[in-house]
């Protein structure tokens, strides 16, 4: 894949490394805040990264000092009037690509995470955070909800009770205390930031797919089940698996004791 192989405008999307693509939210003038046009282009790359095999991790991240602003709230006066319609049209398809995507997402926070961008970044699987990052939850300073997928992750990452006190008290979180509270997997010094999380990415990229993709599946749909459905839900899964020919890799990779290679198969 050539650098922006699609003609993006508002993202860069290239691999980072082998294995690794790096989607950049590409507006740093304006904080990388989202407009429906960047929102259609993320949608986009996320839909290609899920359909390249040989991308088996994704990282996502800001341009400049920002991770992203959330919704612009000055590019298009009209993205700001009918919120349920611009929520449902623009957001959700986005969101929804990156859930398909089924492969290990990580959020790259090297800046502020601000309402939406907050959003963004719980909804990849992993937060590495600048030690210069701030996760603003912004809603309640504008007199609004959580949005963009907020509500499902937040309250399953750090408890209702800190969701609650993040968004009531519209207060910041920097990285480290994002540690502290499970918000975040790695904290990093900025400029070690970029190698950390492709170390990290790296690591993740070694995964067997399938079994990382019904995993991922699995835990977040046991949260939903009693133990007799989680329990059902992973033998249907283990059955998948261990029909898969990775399986079978990763046995004999066991025997002849060496690193196994997964080819999602
Ligand atoms: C911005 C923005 C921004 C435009 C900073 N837009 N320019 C979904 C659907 C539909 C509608 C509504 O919402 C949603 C979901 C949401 O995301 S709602 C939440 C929207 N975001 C916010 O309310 C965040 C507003 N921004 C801030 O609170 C601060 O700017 C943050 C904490 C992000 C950064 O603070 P600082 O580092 O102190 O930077 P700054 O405030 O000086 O901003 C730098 C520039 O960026 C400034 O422009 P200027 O011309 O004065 O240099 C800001 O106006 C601009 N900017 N956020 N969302």
């Amino acid at each position: 894949m050539t650098q922006n192989a699609t003609n993006f405008e508002n993202i860069v999307y290239e691999m980072a490394a082998p294995g690794i693509a790096r989607v950049t939210l590409n507006r740093p003038d304006a904080l990388n805040a989202f407009t429906g046009p960047m929102l259609a282009e993320l949608t986009e790359a996320f839909k290609q990264a899920g359909q390249v095999s040989e991308v088996r991790c994704l990282m996502v991240t800001g341009a400049g000092r920002a991770f992203c602003a959330g919704q612009d709230l000055r590019a298009n006066p009209n993205a700001i009037k009918d919120l349920k319609n611009v929520l449902e049209t623009t957001y959700r398809p986005m969101l929804a690509a990156l859930e398909a995507l089924k492969k290990p997402t990580i959020a790259m926070v090297n800046g502020v995470a601000a309402g939406a961008g907050f959003s963004l970044s719980l909804a990849c699987d992993f937060r590495v955070a600048s030690a210069k990052a701030k996760f603003v939850p912004a809603f309640g300073k504008i007199a609004l909800v959580p949005d963009s997928g907020m509500s499902y992750y937040l309250p399953r990452l750090i408890g209702v009770s800190r969701a609650l006190e993040l968004v009531g008290t519209s207060r910041d979180l920097t990285g480290e205390e994002a540690l502290a509270w499970g918000l975040a997997n790695r904290v990093a010094p900025p400029e070690q930031l970029e190698e950390v999380t492709l170390a990290f990415a790296n690591q993740l990229a070694q995964a067997a797919p399938l079994a990382y993709a019904l995993t991922r599946e699995m835990f977040h749909r046991t949260a939903r089940l009693d133990l007799t459905g989680a329990l059902t839900l992973e033998e249907e899964f283990q059955g998948q698996a261990g029909a898969s020919e990775d399986f079978k890799e990763g046995l004999a990779a066991f025997e002849e004791k060496r690193p196994p290679k997964f080819k999602g198969k």
